[in-house]
């Protein structure tokens, strides 16, 4: 690999952790099998509202191909790989009875993970709710608190002997202010989201507590989605929309876990769902900043709606990528310079990385060189804030393999790894090859 396809990693630490991300619901498919309970997203599925009426039913089959995944991830060369646990496949129902079979999928995946000399980064919550718990309100009930901190004793006892990186959440801002459970996104649901906002807050706190007292060693954190919100023209109402939300998207859940306590502009609306204490339930000592960082966001103003915002045009000088969003390196620095000061904690980078929709040519490879310039210039802003002395420690790329990107079912890729839905067929791209490169590059 030409060393000038190579991303500046000179003021990264020598320890830094190279890795892949995925998810459960949008991987392992298998959503019918041993003895697997409903989670919201099977009954979303089932509304037709999915791009293509897709579902997650066998999504890249990973249940039954973890083997070769991971021989993917070795080929790669990754330090570390982040998942996540289906809560519906290891307890059915959400509470009570968990489901061996389940957790023995688990087992089998980070023994298989160990042995190829990975480390696993568990994610206890990446949106697939069991569905039984949704129907007794979900996020919205505080008892939610509770059935988080049973499943989070249940991964511990299980898994704490060789997993030693946990995460509570994925995204809590983006499930809860895109949330369904929220119903018509009006300013009536305003009420619902701050409910479900504290109620994530308090289960993810005392999930931390369930970790740290019964897994020796273990390393913690939370992972948040920070996009910067810019307004998307001159108007006063606009910026004050972009303000709003960005304070929604990217303070109201590391702000109260981080530093105990809720931004300014949300405290009066937060103030009905607390009780005395609350914001100490919240706040437990974290090892680590997850950060998922792609692209900024601009907002115009919108009366009706939750929130008073809507999305704006993007300024027309900025490129994007195949799926509209803003290439700009520039605000990931400065997004991870932020993190920095704000939190003071060292920072993983647990998701960043391209959409398209590339198919494979006629030989049958995959080139998608728009993903590799994208990760190369990511990459070289991240090592601009290291050099500025934030303390960003790993680098997990979105994602291991073209996978269900939710509402927009399988028509978005964002995977190194080409995923033929029909066979399953695995294809990696160019820039798996790039990014092989890069790790391999980086060894002493
Ligand atoms: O696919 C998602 C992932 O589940 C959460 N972060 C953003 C990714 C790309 O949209």
């Amino acid at each position: 690999m030409p060393t000038t396809q190579l991303p500046n990693t000179a003021s990264l630490p020598p320890d830094f952790i190279w890795g892949v991300s995925t998810s459960s619901f949008q991987i392992e498919g298998a959503t019918q099998e041993d003895g697997r309970g409903l989670s919201i997203w099977d009954i979303y599925c089932r509304t037709g509202e999915i791009k293509n009426h897709d579902t997650g039913d066998s999504a890249c089959d990973h249940y039954h191909r973890y083997r070769e995944d991971v021989g993917l991830m070795k080929a790669l060369g990754v330090q570390a790989y982040r998942f996540s646990v289906a809560w519906p496949r290891v307890r059915p129902l959400g509470r009570g009875s968990a489901n061996e079979a389940g957790l023995s999928f688990y087992d089998r995946l980070i023994d298989e993970l160990l042995a190829a000399g990975i480390e696993p980064w568990l994610c206890l919550y990446h949106w697939d709710l069991p569905q039984a718990l949704e129907e007794r309100g979900g996020w919205l009930n505080r008892e939610s608190a509770v059935w988080f901190a049973d499943y989070a004793s249940l991964i511990a006892a299980r898994f704490g002997d060789r997993v030693k990186r946990f995460a509570t959440f994925n995204e809590p801002s983006m499930f809860s202010l895109f949330s369904r459970s929220l119903g018509k996104r009006d300013g009536s649901s305003e009420d619902k989201l701050h409910r479900m906002i504290h109620n994530v807050n308090l289960a993810h706190g005392a999930a931390v507590d369930v970790l740290r007292a019964n897994v020796i060693n273990a390393s913690i954190g939370c992972i948040h989605n920070r996009q910067p919100c810019r307004p998307s023209s001159a108007s006063e109402a606009d910026a004050a929309a972009a303000a709003r939300l960005n304070v929604y998207w990217n303070a109201g859940f590391p702000d109260p876990q981080c530093r105990g306590e809720y931004p300014l502009s949300m405290r009066v609306a937060i103030e009905p769902h607390m009780q005395p204490g609350d914001l100490a339930r919240i706040c437990r000592p974290l090892d680590w900043f997850g950060l998922n960082h792609y692209s900024p966001v601009y907002v115009k103003a919108r009366a009706d709606s939750m929130l008073g915002y809507d999305f704006g045009d993007k300024p027309a000088s900025l490129p994007l990528t195949p799926i509209g969003w803003p290439i700009d390196p520039d605000a990931f620095s400065r997004t991870l310079q932020d993190v920095h000061a704000q939190y003071g904690l060292p920072i993983y980078v647990l998701e960043n990385g391209y959409g398209d929709s590339g198919q494979p040519n006629q030989t049958g490879a995959v080139i998608d060189p728009g993903r590799i310039e994208f990760l190369k210039a990511y990459i070289n802003a991240m090592n601009e804030a290291a050099s500025s002395g934030v303390d960003v420690r790993g680098y997990f790329v979105w994602s291991l393999l073209d996978n269900f990107e939710w509402d927009s079912g399988y028509s978005i890729r964002f995977g190194l790894t080409y995923v033929d839905y029909a066979s399953l067929q695995r294809t990696p791209k160019s820039s798996f090859g790039w990014y092989a490169g890069l790790i391999k590059a980086m060894q002493p």
